[in-house]
């Protein structure tokens, strides 16, 4: 299998984030790219493709051009803010965010001037730092899925782009929960319009991908279908229920496959027939895998009871569906196990 990934991560290098108002060690770590980079290199039947840059056309298909105008600039804005307090700042971390009752009768929202202030308009929680080398972090992880997604347009069964930072939180005019721009999202529409083919994404991230949904939702020609942690107990907690199913022309093109806190490897399965049999009957031409391996039972914010060899089993699974596949890294935080567990897919779809 042919994978493409981008030294640009290693800009986007956060210290920390805030969880439930404590300030702890980020989770979305430089460590989390090198160790799945490392780990192709020294694996045999992998082999390393260099990322094409597609410009930011892609970008603005899915994404508000005000939001890629924001995040474009922001850090030179939140530095010069930082600046004329007195502070040495290497990242900012939002604390206001727009409330949607916060304007109730009393009109439109307007972007706030403060660079601090805009941060949280543009965003929805406390774990996406900006840095100085977000933006171009974020641009490649897109310039790899993109490449990813020509690999297999061009012909490859599967390819894999190392993603980083990842991307399915991140909304059509929305950053958060570590994401910035879509990447699985951009991906798909890309594939989807230059190709007029049929586009699924299958999300297997522990996390409900609420961007990506958010994205596709009216949409006919791309299916989003996600396989996650109830969001009754799980971030990001507003969006994953099994009832959104959709609206207008995209109604049905949604599924959500909602799982409980003691699932394990059999429940998930279960799972994850649901959400392949809607995939079978939309019949894409493409399958995008929205990657994550935070379902591992020992992941350190999130687990829902799999194990190394369930990966392999899940990559096996998808394989035997014979679909085009372009699998594209979202989270999995156990730094230790991380690069196996990704591994496992791979190997198991046939690496
Ligand atoms: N500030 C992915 O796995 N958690 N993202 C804490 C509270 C954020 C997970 C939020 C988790 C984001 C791609
Ligand atoms: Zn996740």
């Amino acid at each position: 299998m042919r994978f493409v990934a981008s030294e640009h991560h290693r800009g986007h290098d956060p210290a920390t984030e805030v969880d439930a108002g404590e300030v702890v060690g980020i989770y979305e770590c430089v460590a989390r790219g090198d160790s799945i980079w490392t780990a192709l290199d020294a694996a045999p039947g992998y082999e390393s493709v260099p990322v094409v840059e597609h410009g930011l056309d892609p970008i603005r298909a899915v994404h508000d051009a005000d939001l890629v105008r924001f995040l474009s600039t922001a850090w030179e804005e939140l530095a010069a803010v930082m600046a004329q307090r007195g502070q040495d700042r290497r990242q900012v971390i939002a604390d206001l965010f727009p409330n949607p009752r916060y304007r109730d009768g009393m009109g439109e929202w307007r972007e706030p001037d403060n660079a601090v202030a805009r941060l949280g308009y543009w965003s929805f929680e406390t774990a996406t730092p900006m840095l100085a080398g977000t933006w171009s972090a974020a641009r490649a992880a897109v310039d790899v899925a993109l490449t990813a997604t020509d690999l297999v347009l061009a012909g490859d069964r599967a390819a894999y782009g190392l993603c980083r930072p990842p991307g399915h939180h991140a909304a059509s005019a929305m950053f958060g929960g570590y994401c910035y721009l879509n990447n699985a999202a951009i991906a798909a529409d890309a594939a989807a319009t230059t190709t007029g083919s049929r586009v699924a994404v299958l999300d297997v991230d522990y996390h409900h991908g609420n961007g990506t949904q958010q994205i596709f939702y009216g949409r006919s020609d791309v299916l989003y279908a996600s396989v996650h942690a109830d969001p009754a107990f799980a971030f990001p907690a507003f969006s994953g229920f099994a009832d959104e199913t959709g609206t207008g022309r995209g109604l049905g093109a949604t599924v959500n496959v909602p799982l409980p806190h003691d699932c394990d490897e059999a429940r998930y399965l279960d799972g994850l027939e649901v959400a392949l049999e809607t995939i079978e009957r939309f019949a894409p031409d493409l399958l995008v895998l929205s990657l994550g391996v935070d379902t591992y039972e020992l992941d350190p914010i999130a687990g829902l009871g799999l194990t190394t060899e369930s990966f392999a089993k899940l990559g096996r699974r998808l394989a035997a569906d014979g679909r085009p596949t372009v699998i594209l890294q979202e989270g999995g935080y156990h730094l230790d196990h991380l690069a196996r567990n990704v591994l496992a897919v791979l190997d198991g779809f046939g690496g």
